[in-house]
């Protein structure tokens, strides 16, 4: 195993890797700003490294400090957790010609899943189900107007450099699509560099229900389930459960397989998320993500996997340490991100943290960066901590779920908590009867 990691990250997450790395006996490197000098994983790590000013792009963002810093300390691997440089191509083959292990897949897996037309593509010739639509990039007008006759209205314009909701442009009918057509090619040329665009029919009520996915990069993968993640605001996802409400035991089997077998096909090394919307029985693949996830504690709590340890163990050349077979699914989990935010308005919200008590008990999970007296710096994502619960049903977990949550004390910030409180309580939401614009709505 590798005998010493750097974390290129802050926050939860960082923790998250720091912790998977001291039961593995790997020696942790942490990377911070100025503005994180007391921030808890620079705390926690054996040794740390400052990168730069507050500001990410001159610090978690920073390719040749936290190349120079993992020279500097003689870290073989670095984990780049999620977000930052997680999903950069380039990064992954500045550590290789570096000789350093990026702990993910290959540069060429992660550039053509960033590609939205290039990873439709490819998992459809695997075999994995896409969204109905165009062949790839959609130019001409007239070329629009046939494909859209196939389909059927309303029809949704993506960007192929957008992803994460960003660059969408929904057309209801013909009259709509000319304009649709050329306002979404100029503002993904605008805000992407690249004003390719792709057509698919549009689904008026799915759910986003995503495959988490493990490959060895010899060929080899597994599936750990799906997570709900249908209850976002603004693409954020704010509340996330596995197994999902909607669906059954044979078609978690059935979509979990054919996920795997395209992973393995691909080559695909190391932990990565296949994400669909789930509509009327039928999945649709939309994206792919090439990373660790915020939600993958979900997974863990009702699997037992340790998803980081098994990153871990890909990336050093030791394989994944479990077969399809042993994996079952345990129970339920739910997953509920606390934001430094008004829970009505959603400021932002930083600060001191006065008073600090996290829930505990069984099956209650709390992963979080911050402490009593910590001061939340400005700068960066509002995302403090996670809360996940874990239970033997549905209905256990959400008993649980409003118990913990009135356990949660975070005084001195606004944050999220009362906004749970609400959600928990919520008929729908006891249902498990929801979709991607429930969350939404519910907040008008
Ligand atoms: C869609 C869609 C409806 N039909 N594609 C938004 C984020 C990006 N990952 C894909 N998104 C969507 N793609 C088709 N063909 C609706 C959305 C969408 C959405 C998806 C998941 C979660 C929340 C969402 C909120 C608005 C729109």
């Amino acid at each position: 195993m590798f005998k010493k990691v750097l974390i290129a990250n802050r926050g939860e997450i960082a923790l998250r890797i720091l912790r998977a790395c001291k039961e593995l006996g790997i020696a942790t490197v942490a990377v911070h700003s100025t503005a994180d000098e007391s921030a808890m994983h620079v705390r926690l790590a054996d040794e740390s490294v400052c990168i730069g000013p507050p500001s990410s792009t001159e610090s978690y963002l920073n390719i040749h400090e936290i190349v120079a810093a993992c020279e500097i300390t003689g870290a073989e691997a670095i984990h780049p957790g999620y977000g930052f440089l997680s999903e950069n191509a380039k990064f992954a083959e500045i550590l290789e010609a570096h000789g350093i292990t990026f702990i993910g897949p290959s540069a060429e897996h992660i550039r053509t899943m960033g590609d939205k037309i290039a990873a439709k593509e490819t998992v459809k010739r695997l075999g994995i189900p896409v969204v109905p639509g165009s062949d790839g990039e959609v130019i001409e007008f007239s070329d629009a107007k046939k494909i859209c006759d196939e389909i059927g209205y309303p029809v949704i314009i993506k960007a192929a450099s957008g992803g994460g909701g960003r660059g969408m442009k929904v057309a209801q009918n013909e009259q709509e699509l000319q304009n649709a057509l050329h306002t979404a090619r100029s503002e993904a040329g605008v805000n992407f560099g690249d004003s390719a665009v792709y057509i698919e029919k549009y689904l008026g009520k799915p759910r986003h229900i995503e495959v988490q996915i493990l490959g060895d990069g010899k060929g080899h993968a597994v599936h750990l389930g799906e997570r709900d993640c249908s209850l976002q605001r603004r693409h954020q996802k704010v509340w996330e459960e596995a197994t999902s409400p909607a669906i059954t035991p044979e078609q978690r089997e059935e979509i979990g397989n054919i996920c795997a077998k395209a992973i393995g096909d691909m080559g695909y090394s190391g932990a990565g998320t296949i994400e669909f919307l789930y509509e009327d029985g039928e999945f649709y693949f939309i994206e792919m993500n090439t990373r660790l996830q915020v939600e993958h504690t979900i997974t863990e709590a009702i699997t037992g996997i340790d998803l980081v340890n098994e990153q871990l163990h890909i990336a050093y050349g030791d394989g994944i340490s479990f077969k399809q077979d042993d994996v079952s699914f345990n129970g339920h989990a739910i997953e509920c991100r606390i934001n430094a935010e008004h829970p009505e308005t959603f400021v932002p919200s930083p600060g001191r943290i006065e008073h600090y008590h996290p829930p505990g008990g069984l099956g209650i999970r709390v992963d979080s960066g911050v402490y009593q007296g910590y001061s939340i710096p400005p700068y960066y994502d509002s995302m403090i901590g996670k809360l996940i619960v874990h239970a033997r049903t549905r209905e256990e977990c959400m008993a649980r779920l409003k118990r913990a949550l009135d356990e949660f004390v975070v005084d001195g910030i606004q944050t999220t908590i009362p906004l749970f409180q609400d959600l928990v309580c919520n008929e729908d939401i006891a249902k498990g009867d929801y979709n991607i614009h429930w969350l939404e709505k519910y907040l008008d």
